[in-house]
């Protein structure tokens, strides 16, 4: 029997890179987008040890054309959108960049899927983002949204638009909402990776101190690798849908450097200097997710506690640091 085959754009990011490793441990064919970029995009995939596994496609998110021949040659028959500019701090910074791929890119996405092959099936990498100021104290997918950031509301469009697409168009378009998770393949600019780093590089002599923001917010981190594995669920299912994803327990930036330092010896105390730089202009202060609804239907449920992920991500930073 032909292997399926699926389409991810955002291939070269942390989920991408864990999602290509599970499909092809499933026996799927693997095409990603890559837009081409003067800086090295590929470590994740070579981390993995996919990056010769993966068929690479030129494309771009805001270039509909060329999505259109991305799912052209893959053939795809699922097709996984987690592309965006997906870092909420430069939102700020640049919103029009952030809304065209983040936002509009859904939309390009879904249209490149309805011209092409209606009947691939179609997943949203949504977010907690959208959640915002929260309306209720754990989050499930009937919670109001109120995003407080240009990347939560170019999301929150990119959600409604898989939900018109699946209602307008019957396509089996599912939308994650999917809650923070992290892993030893996160960016730097994120919170959990900068401290992890730091971590690793002040107990290695490299760095002084860490400079952080807002350490009383608080988040439901979870592990990539599990929520790889419900992005794939959600697209098994008979009827396409829309699932929060979650571990269903919230910790502050502060405990979570309390875990991360802890773990080297060392006290945060000694080391984490509070920089009004790295404030937000509108803060989420506090996610908690309610996973109830995916495994009752998926049978997803978190597998990696948040202790367990910031110990392989210190782990993961000594032995790079070292190794520098
Ligand atoms: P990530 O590491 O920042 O990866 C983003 C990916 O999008 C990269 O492969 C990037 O390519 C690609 N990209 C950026 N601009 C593009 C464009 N114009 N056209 C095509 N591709 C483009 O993000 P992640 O953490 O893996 O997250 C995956 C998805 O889930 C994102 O949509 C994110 O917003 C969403 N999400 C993430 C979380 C989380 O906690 N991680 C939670 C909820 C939702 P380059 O490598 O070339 O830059
Ligand atoms: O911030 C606080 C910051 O940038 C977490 C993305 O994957 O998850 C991610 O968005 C918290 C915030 O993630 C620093 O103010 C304090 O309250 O790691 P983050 P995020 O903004 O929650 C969601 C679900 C997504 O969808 C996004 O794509 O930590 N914080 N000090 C800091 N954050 C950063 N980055 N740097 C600091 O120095």
């Amino acid at each position: 029997m032909k292997n399926k085959s699926a389409l991810i754009t955002g291939v070269t990011g942390q989920d991408g890179a864990y999602l290509a490793k599970h499909l092809l441990d499933k026996g799927y064919s693997v095409f990603g987008v890559h837009a081409r970029r003067s800086t090295d995009t590929l470590w994740r995939l070579r981390y993995l040890g996919i990056e010769d596994q993966v068929t690479l496609l030129s494309s771009d998110l805001t270039d509909l054309s060329s999505l259109v021949r991305c799912m052209e040659t893959s053939q795809a028959q699922e097709v996984y959108n987690l592309g965006a500019q997906s870092f909420v701090g430069s939102s700020w910074d640049q919103p029009i960049l952030t809304s065209n791929v983040t936002g509009t890119g859904v939309v390009n996405m879904l249209e490149a899927v309805r011209m092409v092959n209606k009947d691939a099936r179609f997943y949203q990498a949504s977010t907690s983002e959208m959640f915002g100021l929260i309306q209720e104290p754990m989050q499930s997918e009937s919670t109001p949204f109120y995003p407080r950031s240009p990347y939560g509301v170019a999301k929150l469009f990119g959600h409604w638009m898989t939900v018109n697409y699946r209602e307008s168009f019957g396509m089996h378009a599912s939308s994650g909402i999917l809650f923070n998770h992290e892993s030893p393949l996160r960016g730097i600019e994120f919170v959990t990776r900068k401290v992890t780093d730091a971590v690793a590089r002040i107990k290695l002599g490299k760095q002084k101190e860490l400079r952080l923001g807002n350490i009383d917010a608080k988040r439901d981190w979870g592990f990539a690798g599990d929520y790889v594995d419900a992005m794939w669920l959600m697209l098994q299912q008979d009827v396409a849908d829309d699932y929060v994803i979650a571990t269903g327990v919230t910790t502050t930036v502060r405990d979570m450097c309390r875990i991360a330092f802890s773990h080297v010896g060392l006290n945060y105390e000694d080391y984490v200097v509070i920089d009004p730089k790295f404030y937000r202009p509108a803060e989420v202060d506090v996610l908690l997710g309610n996973p109830a609804k995916a495994q009752k239907q998926l049978g997803w449920k978190a597998s990696t506690s948040l202790e367990q992920l910031i110990l392989m991500m210190v782990d993961a930073d000594m032995a790079r640091v070292a190794r520098e």
